[in-house]
């Protein structure tokens, strides 16, 4: 990945961290914007200011962030540059499972609030050992008795023990429910975590983009909740002998300054707030990096840097041709002044 010039600030990312949502929401959602992820993903300088990625991941600033295609042996992630998870927060993110096969297919994508950051590893493509909360979209059944797949559980890891892979997850399952139908929806899945610290944690799927949150489960043991402070937020995926390709669509993270007090009052708070359907997100910014949103990151990318060079270039050429005609002005009045004072003198 070519990145000409990478403009990175913690600062102007903590500045642009509070940014106030709507008036009328009773949470007082804040969205983080170091946090959020909208087309076309890619800034004006073809970097992604917020976001480190690595291993199959490919952004498509057209479209979508690609965390591994429909390959065997590939794995992706995508992760916050800057571990300033809000303390209370929601995520929505938009997401499509799909590949040529209906029948063989996997292994799944995973949403990380974690203590590290990006690294390759097993556990739906990233590291294993993981402290923090990690929830998991397992698209392959390896041995889950009585359990439908794709499934989708939660696990808070401590930073010692190993994800339970031969069970999919069953020995640190904190939550969970059946994803049936996550694997070749027809429109993009939408799913929402919501985390009030010390209150509960939730998980809300909308798995066929059908703008209704239908709950998968809901923590209220606090014990089971010991997320850590000073989180970084991500995403992977990995493929393994069967494959599909994993694509995440938007990324929006909200900060709770007025957080629900249970998962009831927040369903009482946001009936109704599914925002935007799955079609007509794009927009909420604006394409407000401007040409290089209708391009991908490697052709149409270049083009858009070559436009950048050419009204670098341009505004140069402008500048020094006004500097010139403003020196000509100035010597020709500076001279005029001249004369006419040697006359009065
Ligand atoms: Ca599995």
């Amino acid at each position: 990945m070519v990145n000409p010039l990478t403009l990175v600030s913690g600062g102007c990312a903590l500045m642009a961290a509070a940014v106030a949502a709507s008036t009328n929401d009773p949470f007082l959602r804040l969205e983080s914007y170091p946090h959020s992820l909208t087309r076309p993903f890619l800034d004006k300088y073809l970097s992604s200011r917020f976001y480190d990625y690595g291993g199959s991941t490919l952004i498509r600033s057209d479209s979508f962030v690609r965390l591994t295609g429909d390959r065997p042996g590939e794995s992706g992630w995508l992760f916050s540059k800057l571990p300033a998870v809000p303390e209370h927060f929601q995520v929505e993110f938009d997401f499509k499972i799909h590949g040529q096969s209906a029948a063989l297919y996997g292994d799944g994508m995973a949403f990380w609030v974690t203590t590290h950051k990006g690294e390759t590893g097993p556990v739906f493509g990233s590291s294993d050992r993981f402290e923090g909360l990690g929830v998991f979209f397992d698209t392959y059944k390896n041995n889950r008795p009585g359990k439908s797949f794709p499934y989708v559980m939660a696990m808070m890891g401590d930073g010692k023990t190993e994800y339970d892979a031969a069970h999919d997850g069953l020995a640190n399952e904190i939550g969970g429910c059946s994803g049936r139908g996550l694997h070749n929806p027809r429109d993009v899945s939408r799913a929402r975590v919501t985390f009030v610290r010390n209150k509960f944690l939730a998980v809300d799927l909308d798995i066929k983009g059908q703008n209704k949150w239908q709950n998968c489960f809901v923590i209220t043991d606090t014990s089971k909740l010991n997320l850590p402070r000073s989180t970084f937020m991500g995403f992977s995926a990995r493929t393994g002998e069967l494959s599909e390709n994993h694509d995440l669509h938007r990324v929006q993270v909200y900060s709770l300054r007025n957080p629900p007090q249970s998962y009831a009052e927040l369903v009482r708070g946001d009936a109704g707030d599914l925002a935007r359907p799955a079609s007509n997100y794009d927009d909420v910014y604006g394409n407000q990096y401007g040409s290089s949103g209708t391009s991908s990151s490697s052709g149409g990318g270049f083009g858009a840097w070559l436009w950048f060079l050419f009204k670098s270039i341009a505004f140069l050429a402008v500048a020094a041709a006004l500097g010139v005609v403003g020196y000509g002005l100035y010597v020709t009045k500076n001279k005029k002044q001249k004369k006419s004072g040697d006359y009065y003198l």
